[in-house]
């Protein structure tokens, strides 16, 4: 059994709801246990002219393996509506493995931890909810260090639904 983190987030067709229903599709993943979930953050976008995002962590206990864990996932973008038209552009539902208990993975499809973690406030706020305090990345880094060089700025913390 290892602990996950699961990146979400959403800027199209209401996005708290597509964070609801993937978090329902994550507590019915086989040999995984839904640990708990974050409170919704909303930030602009990291690329302009796209609408604000919704964004949350979501913590997974699972027997799956990482490659099968990420095809899981994507069957859950899929299902609710993600079209891949261009890198980074706006999408219904995206769903990114952060952490992998203390695995370094550096594989064509996945690359854990994810590399935009540490730039990522809407990444590392609500994982800090979630994680133990003195987390420390499989690269050594320690969560404590990541918040403090990654100030709080632009997140809106959304009331629990
Ligand atoms: N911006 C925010 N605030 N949240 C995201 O999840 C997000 N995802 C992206 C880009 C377009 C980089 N910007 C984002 O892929």
């Amino acid at each position: 059994m290892e602990r996950i983190y699961i990146g979400m987030g959403s800027n199209l067709a209401d996005p708290a709801e597509q964070l609801r229903s993937a978090v329902e599709a994550l507590g019915h993943l086989p040999q995984t246990t839904l640990a708990g979930v974050s409170a919704f953050y909303q930030s602009d976008s990291l690329l302009p002219g796209q609408p604000r995002y919704t964004n949350a962590v979501a913590a997974l206990d699972s027997l799956l393996a990482p490659l099968e864990l990420l095809d899981a996932l994507q069957a859950i973008e899929n299902d609710q509506g993600r079209e891949r038209l261009e890198r980074w552009g706006p999408r219904t539902l995206d769903l990114d493995i952060l952490l992998f208990g203390d695995r370094l993975i550096d594989e064509p499809r996945l690359k854990v931890p994810h590399y935009q973690i540490q730039e990522r406030a809407f990444v590392l706020y609500p994982l800090a909810e979630l994680a133990p305090q003195d987390l420390r990345l499989a690269d050594g880094r320690s969560l404590p260090d990541l918040l403090a060089a990654c100030p709080f700025v632009g997140l809106e913390r959304l009331p629990h639904a």
